[in-house]
């Protein structure tokens, strides 16, 4: 086989790559759950580990040839204990999702009672949602959020004394308070249920000091490594003391559901990114990486809220945001996350807690400051961006969702040509390249 790079090897694909590269250098990215990833991570991440299958742990493998795979998984592996303080890891799951299947394959039998932060209250699909397999198999129940954004303990309870589940989630993805590990163990270990932590939004604020650590009060922490951990995709499942306390054999029973359970081989250039990104979130300028994460979506929650702009809890505990537009009317994230791609700011349309509206077309839009900040941004610039949000925004807000799926398929088609040519934003895009020029990315 010849030895030819990408580039010639498959323009088409090089040429892709290179396109979303410039993409990425131009636009502020503001999607909470991403980030850029430093050099050495992109590397391992792309290394020839890829190749080789090694299905099994370390010194227990299926397969010959696994001398390095083994030293790779195991240095990954106490990475993963020393930072997070745990006694074990499992750091083969493919990602986030399966992450979560393997702890309820772990602790559950299906059918069994669960319960998780709703969705539509900033919760995840894995932690009981009807249309994934956490609502499928086991039999959930959800808790909200009150009126003020923040989490409705007394239903917690009194759905936890009700339903006796085996499992509880905390932790969720549209969530911008602190997460209460204290609060919801106590209602799980009222009723005895494990406590699961889903930390996959704020491991990186837990590594760097600016978030409290769940740890002390969960049995199981499971966590993607590519948000604010800045690693690559992947995910950390890990058993704490109080969950070997609970349960001796809950580290091996994580092990064997991810693996023979839910999964093959690993993906071990993943693993070996991994590690990488665990050696790097032990780093001390990662703790100031984490602080300034969490200053930064304060200093833009106050510029947005200062425009008038509504935010869910009126404000931030970490480095997410979700803004409520009903105050001009529903259904509006689509239109504000679109004009606010074209004017070269990437976030996301979200639900906000009893969202009018539905999913699709939600009624807020969810942001963050992990990527901007590795980027090197500081409060002076989250102040402008806000400002930036708040005139886009402006342009948006008269904007009526459709009520028919008719009329909104062709109201969105003229809005996509009317976003095309507007030239508030195409006057914003050119002041966020120039911004975005300042700030290189890590590669
Ligand atoms: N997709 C992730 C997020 O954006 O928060 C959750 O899985």
């Amino acid at each position: 086989m010849d030895k030819k790079p990408l580039k010639t090897a498959d323009p088409a694909i090089y040429d892709l790559i290179q396109a979303e590269l410039s993409r990425r250098r131009t636009v502020l990215e503001m999607i909470p759950s991403e980030n850029h990833t430093s050099l050495a991570v992109l590397e391992a991440s792309g290394s020839i580990l890829t190749d080789k299958y090694s299905e099994g742990y370390p010194g227990k493998r299926y397969y010959a040839g696994n001398e390095y795979i083994d030293k790779i998984e195991n240095l990954a592996i106490s990475r993963a204990k020393q930072a997070f303080g745990v006694p074990h890891a499992n750091v083969q799951a493919y990602s986030g999702t399966p992450a979560n299947f393997a702890v309820h394959f772990a602790v559950c039998q299906a059918g069994d009672p669960i319960m998780g932060q709703n969705l539509l209250d900033g919760g995840h699909l894995t932690h009981g949602w009807k249309t994934s397999f956490s609502g499928a198999f086991y039999k959930s129940v959800q808790y909200h959020v009150k009126a003020d954004g923040y989490i409705d303990f007394d239903e917690a309870r009194a759905l936890a004394r009700e339903h006796k589940p085996k499992l509880i989630w905390v932790g969720a993805s549209a969530y911008a308070r602190q997460f209460p590990f204290k609060e919801m163990a106590e209602i799980a270990d009222e009723v005895g249920a494990f406590l699961a932590a889903d930390i996959a939004h704020i491991a990186g604020l837990v590594l760097g000091g600016a978030h409290p650590s769940p740890v002390p009060y969960a049995h199981i922490v499971t966590t993607t490594t590519h948000k604010t951990l800045r690693g690559p995709r992947g995910a950390l499942i890990m058993a704490t003391e109080k969950g070997l306390q609970k349960d001796p054999e809950l580290g091996d029973k994580i092990d064997k559901a991810v693996f023979p359970g839910l999964q093959g081989g690993p993906h071990n250039h993943q693993t070996a990114a991994i590690a990488v990104a665990l050696g790097e979130a032990m780093w001390p300028d990662f703790k100031t990486y984490a602080h300034q994460v969490v200053s930064n979506a304060k200093a833009l929650a106050q510029s947005l809220m200062a425009r008038g702009l509504k935010l869910v809890s009126n404000g931030t505990d970490n480095h997410l945001m979700l803004v409520d537009l009903t105050p001009f009317a529903k259904g509006l994230g689509v239109f504000a996350q679109d004009a606010l791609d074209k004017a070269g700011i990437t976030l996301n349309k979200n639900t906000i807690p009893q969202d009018p509206s539905s999913p699709f077309y939600p009624s807020g839009i969810r942001l963050g400051t992990p990527a901007i900040t590795t980027r090197g941004m500081k409060e002076k610039e989250m102040e402008q961006i806000g400002a930036w949000i708040a005139e886009v925004v402006q342009e948006v807000q008269d904007r009526r969702l459709p009520e028919t799926k008719e009329e909104r398929s062709v109201y969105l088609k003229q809005f996509a040509r009317d976003i095309a040519e507007n030239e508030k934003l195409k006057e914003i895009k050119k002041k966020v390249e120039e911004l975005c020029s300042q700030f290189p990315l890590p590669y």
